[in-house]
């Protein structure tokens, strides 16, 4: 659910936000089957009536008792009342989803982390069945899911919506601030638009941007958007049908310090009567790069940042608002300033909290430490750029997002990796031209991409994994990439220690040795000139696969600076005490 109300005139209705019917399709409870069911579906005649217990959506399949470790095809279903054209709207379904009305489906999608949405025309009044299958195995088939670092959950684990459509409908709109005059914000608007009618249709359309208004007449919509007819199931795509520069007076810039935001409401109009709208939430800012600092708004940023998973013990990766909101007002408290959304798209409510929390944001797509025998996977390059075009047309308006990340420490160091970089770096600015690109990588030396990113980012560990201090490691980097003159952040920092485990002789896993090993890296990185920032691995300590727990005490990433019931550990006041030090920007 967004923090703003999205239409005045469309009918919506939060189909999550309460109890479903759920059933585990394989290595159920006991190991049985389910009843009425054969191994990893439904059948027909016991759609929606197989014996199932009651689970909160979102939700995981593993908070429910007794399929804490599942993974596998799960059914979770719902009743809804509507008629006419329904559009089923998952914000995320985890990692395969389907969509079935009254045992008919509308769509299907690979991706955890984007949305996807499924339409049924001319539905009868009365009472539907919705069900929905969730799908988190580990198979060649999902190319970016695997035994990870962090945990692959189950399950409708984002908000569900149902929306009454007309045959046409708004899709999306993008806002682009350009540039600030002294007449207002230079800005791009585009309004994209879906038909389901079979046929082309003309439209008149209105709109308005914090006070200024725009329109357009007999505008021609044809029959489907061809993205449409090649199974793309993103809510957001359709064709374009506004594209327009307007000059919008009177409004603030977004900043850190002032996050001023502004409404942009769109109208679909026939013989004068509005049958659709939209309404998005935008800030008038830029973000650029010039030779090694990142600029917003013109001035130098100084990243003061969190590396944060979707995670927590009591939710999974389905965490309800007030835990998101929770846990940004812990790295507020931290004097933290900015958020990577580790190791994939976030929850989109996350980000409007961010837009209002003026706490800027790196989010990525999703791929962490593949190897290039994994990249090689056949479906590897379609699915991540599936989720990286999903999440830039998804997120495209969120001012607090100032920068693109792929594939995190993949294999950006043989040639076959970097023909995958470019490949994904191309598409995101294709679609955006407006923000900068990076990845984090741990390849130092051998990397052979950094020359295809806007910023170079690095995940290193002085004192920790490696034995050089966070000193010599930048000064190694900046040496080396000198000609390049391009930014330079720390994309991950830290050290591991398990919350209670105290130690006079700071041994491994204490919060003693986390907290001092803490203290010098961001020392080090915050006194080093030509280094943006740094992101701290990472907020909270999260669940990782059980294939590498081994590695990982409890279960978990213990690198928290909160554990992941979110209590502090020593190293929280330091982390305070000297980002709260530093300002959000840095000299020159
Ligand atoms: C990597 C990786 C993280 C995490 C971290 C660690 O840099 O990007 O996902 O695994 O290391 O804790 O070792």
């Amino acid at each position: 659910m967004r923090g703003f109300q999205q239409h005045k005139i469309r009918k919506i209705k939060e189909l999550s936000g309460r109890l479903w019917d759920f059933t585990a399709l394989e290595n159920a409870k006991d190991g049985e089957e389910p009843p009425g069911s054969e191994k990893g579906k439904i059948l027909e005649q016991d759609r929606g009536k197989s014996k199932s217990e009651k689970m909160f959506v979102p939700g995981c399949a593993e908070n429910c008792p007794g399929y804490e470790n599942y993974r596998g095809k799960s059914s979770w279903w719902t009743q809804f009342e509507a008629q006419g054209n329904v559009r089923i709207v998952c914000e995320g379904v985890s990692h395969f989803g389907e969509i079935f009305v009254d045992g008919k489906k509308l769509a299907e999608h690979y991706g955890s982390y984007t949305a996807f949405s499924g339409c049924a025309t001319d539905l009868k009044p009365g009472v539907h069945l919705l069900e929905i299958i969730a799908d988190n195995a580990f198979a060649e088939e999902y190319s970016l899911d695997f035994p990870n670092d962090y945990y692959s959950y189950g399950g409708v684990t984002r908000d569900v919506m149902l929306e009454e459509v007309p045959f046409l409908f708004l899709s999306c709109i993008h806002v682009t601030p350009l540039t600030r005059t002294k007449d207002g914000w230079r800005t791009r608007i585009e309004v994209f638009c879906r038909n389901l009618s079979g046929e082309s249709q003309f439209t008149d359309l209105r709109g308005e941007i914090a006070g200024t208004v725009f329109s357009a007449q007999h505008i021609l919509v044809p029959e489907a958007a061809v993205d449409l007819r090649e199974k793309n199931y993103s809510p957001y795509a359709g064709n374009l049908i506004y594209s327009e520069e307007l000059t919008i007076a009177n409004v603030e810039t977004w900043s850190l310090e002032n996050p001023a935001l502004y409404k942009v409401s769109v109208e679909l109009v026939k013989n004068g009567e509005a049958f659709d709208d939209l309404i998005e939430r935008i800030g008038f800012r830029t973000v650029r790069v010039d030779g090694s600092r990142i600029l917003l708004n013109g001035k130098a940023l100084r990243i003061k940042g969190f590396c944060r998973h979707e995670d927590h013990p009591q939710y999974g990766c389905a965490l309800p608002e007030s835990a998101m909101a929770a846990d940004l007002q812990l790295i507020r408290d931290m004097g933290g300033n900015s958020v990577r959304t580790v190791h994939y798209p976030n929850d989109e409510a996350f980000l409007d909290m961010c837009d209002e929390m003026g706490i800027l944001v790196w989010e990525e797509n999703h791929a962490r430490g593949m190897s290039e025998e994994q990249m090689r996977n056949p479906l590897f390059e379609a699915q991540c750029e599936a989720v990286i075009r999903e999440m830039i047309w998804a997120h495209y308006n969120h001012p607090s997002i100032y920068v693109w990340g792929v594939l995190n420490e993949c294999s950006s160091d043989t040639e076959y990796g970097r023909s995958c970089y470019n490949a994904q770096f191309s598409l995101m600015r294709k679609l955006d031209k407006s923000r900068p690109c990076t990845y984090a990588s741990c390849k130092f030396q051998t990397d052979i991409c950094q020359d295809l990113p806007d910023i170079c980012s690095w995940n290193m560990y002085p004192y920790w994994y490696e034995q050089d201090t966070a000193t010599e490691r930048l000064n190694e980097l900046c040496t080396w990439l000198k000609s390049l003159q391009k930014p330079l952040l720390v994309s991950e920092i830290g050290a591991g220690a398990v919350y209670g485990f105290r130690s006079r002789g700071h041994e491994i896993w204490s919060e003693e040795l986390q907290a001092d090993i803490l203290r010098n890296q961001l020392r080090e990185t915050a006194e080093f000139e030509a280094c943006s920032g740094s992101y701290i691995w990472q907020f909270a300590d999260v669940k990782v696969s059980r294939e590498w727990a081994l590695r990982r005490p409890k279960s978990r990433n213990n690198k928290g600076i909160v554990d992941e019931y979110r209590r502090p550990k020593m190293a929280y006041e330091v982390v305070k005490e000297i980002y709260s030090g530093l300002g959000n920007y840095r000299e020159g």
